[in-house]
């Protein structure tokens, strides 16, 4: 019998777990999408622009563990980069998929609609070379299924975006390779170099049973590691105390008894901080340092007292340094050789007060951010996931305690601003048992606020908090200026225009701390079913305690001068 190359492709996305493809239509890849459409267990969610196409199948891919989206040559493509390249910072196996050209005029000099005018093939791969971990141009049948095999296991293998170009006249041409099973790809285990583990896990319990009070962190590499179970056995075997890093937050479950909160230098949570940089060993799991997450270079983290685990390497001290040591097996062989020291999470106990509750105003008073967030720190459970956009949402956020189960989701790495409404559209279609509450600022709403449209089409009951305070505050807090102020929109009207009619939606403006309690009672009762979509009004200068540290910190590494010459 024959399948379809289109077909073959279709197989293959279920076959990993994928079962919604998002997707903008184009000429060169009509005759794929009806192949993806005949395929009944994918579902196909038209998009409005490759933008959110991209950061839809990045949130998906954040629920179900590989997401994928479909666009057009080169406008399509250069249009999906950046999301692209915010799936590669997040370490996340997305399946960028593109309807290429015909593929006589491959060897041609032939110039062709929606390029930018050269008889150039390659321009959109190279745009792609950077931010995928492989790419295929599939322009002939012979070795069609290889090529795509290759480059889907590649990016689950690697947990990175992969780039798949596919001739427009291909997808429905008959062809006896692409009905052969069983499944021809394979993912090859990765096992750590015995000596190499046995002599990391062996070094690094000699460092840390020796340590009076070490403490354990984590960080954002745990995810594509899949080592957030190994972590907390870890924890549990040794009794250090965990806290989380920024970027990590999500991966490590708050609800553990030695969950310390969330090691930022400066702006860590209460305490954390403190017992953290006081540790005499630290062991970070999955760190990333960046500028951002190190407070513009500010952490008093010193190298000689800090085992880094990475997912391949380990490194303790200013020591030995091993590879090809997988995070899950180094973690899962050391907990079996600690020596229990609950020393640090006892200091924190003694030390720790609990923050301050914010005090709850008078019935018209404007509506301040803390008093926001400790009403959406009541509505989550095991059965929501938040969704936090670049802005002082990262920092308001990062201070939600999460419950067991409870998602979290943001893009600290690369901060786009806009990801969240394709990130949220993304994750809710992956994950329908969780109703995503997603904190956006009126700015990076401005970026991307059409596929609310996608979320009403799709029947999604997400809950979306417009923080309206008039500009890009977190920018202003690193470096003002009349750039910093946005044009104000209608927000609700804008949502409401949208929605036009078609499907359930909900919208509210919120003033007050009262207004706002009833339109989360509306949004979680009567309207629990649609998507409900509240507009907070706050004063621009209500921001975060943290962002006001992080800010000025940040802007003094950025504005560091040229070192002499
Ligand atoms: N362009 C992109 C694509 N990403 C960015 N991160 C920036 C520009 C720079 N930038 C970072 S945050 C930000 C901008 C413009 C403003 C965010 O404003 P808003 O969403 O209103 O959140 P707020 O800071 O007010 O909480």
């Amino acid at each position: 019998s024959c399948g379809t190359l289109g077909g073959h492709l279709a197989r293959r996305l279920v076959q990993i777990g994928v079962r919604d493809v998002f997707s903008v239509p184009g000429d060169f890849n009509l005759t794929l999408l009806d192949h993806l459409i005949a395929e009944p267990q994918l579902n196909l969610v038209g998009c409005c622009n490759e933008l959110n196409a991209g950061y839809a199948a990045d949130g998906y891919a954040r629920a179900k563990g590989v997401g994928a989206c479909v666009v057009t040559f080169t406008v399509g493509g250069l249009s999906v980069l950046n999301a692209i390249g915010g799936a590669y910072s997040e370490n996340l196996p997305v399946i960028c998929i593109v309807g290429g050209p015909n593929s006589n005029d491959y060897g041609t000099n032939r110039i062709l609609h929606h390029t930018i005018g050269l008889p150039d093939f390659s321009q959109e791969l190279r745009c792609f070379q950077t931010i995928t971990c492989a790419q295929a141009v599939v322009n002939n049948l012979e070795d069609a299924h290889e090529l795509i095999d290759t480059a889907i296991s590649t990016a689950l293998k690697e947990s990175k975006p992969v780039y798949i170009s596919i001739s427009c006249n291909l997808s429905g041409i008959p062809h006896p390779t692409f009905a052969r099973e069983p499944v021809p790809y394979f993912l090859a285990p990765k096992v750590s170099n015995q000596i190499g583990l046995e002599a990391a896990v062996e070094a690094t319990a000699e460092f840390l049973n020796k340590a009076v009070k070490p403490v354990l962190v984590g960080g954002p590499k745990l995810r594509a590691a899949k080592a957030q179970q190994a972590f907390v056995e870890l924890a549990d075997a040794c009794g250090y105390p965990i806290a989380v890093m920024p970027s990590g937050k999500g991966l490590v479950p708050e609800n553990h008894p030695h969950f310390i909160g969330t090691y930022w230098g400066a702006v860590s949570t209460s305490y954390c901080g403190e017992i953290v940089e006081s540790a005499d060993a630290y062991v970070f799991v999955g760190p990333i340092f960046n500028d951002y997450s190190s407070v513009g270079y500010s952490l008093l983290i010193k190298k000689e007292k800090a085992v880094i685990v990475q997912p391949n390497r380990v490194t303790i001290g200013n020591g030995p340094s091993l590879g090809w040591v997988f995070m899950a097996d180094f973690l899962t062989a050391l907990a079996k050789r600690l020596k229990k020291n609950s020393t640090a999470v006892d200091n924190y106990r003694r030390i720790f007060v609990p923050p301050g509750i914010a005090l709850k105003r008078e019935n018209n008073e404007p509506l301040r951010v803390n008093i926001l967030f400790k009403h959406i720190q009541e509505m989550l459970g095991g059965d929501t996931a938040v969704i936090s956009e670049t802005g002082d949402s990262w920092f308001n956020c990062q201070k939600l305690h999460l419950p067991e189960n409870c998602g979290y989701e943001f893009q600290m790495q690369y901060g786009s601003i806009g990801w969240s409404v394709g990130a949220t559209l993304g994750y809710a279609q992956a994950a329908k048992d969780k109703r995503v509450i997603a904190c956006i600022g009126d700015g990076s709403f401005q970026v991307t606020a059409q596929d609310i449209s996608t979320m009403i089409r799709c029947g999604q009951r997400s809950i979306i908090f417009l923080i309206n305070n008039g500009g890009y505050t977190i920018e202003v807090e690193i470096h003002d200026g009349p750039y910093n102020v946005i044009k104000n929109w209608d927000y609700t009207g804008l949502v409401d225009a949208i929605h036009n009619g078609e499907g359930k939606c909900w919208t509210a403006k919120v003033r007050t701390e009262d207004e706002l309690a009833e339109a989360i009672a509306t949004a979680t009762g009567t309207h629990k079913d649609s998507l409900c979509f509240i507009e907070v009004f706050v004063h621009k200068d209500d921001t975060s305690k943290e962002l006001l540290e992080w800010g000025s910190r940040v802007s003094s590494a950025n504005s560091r001068p040229p070192n002499p010459q």
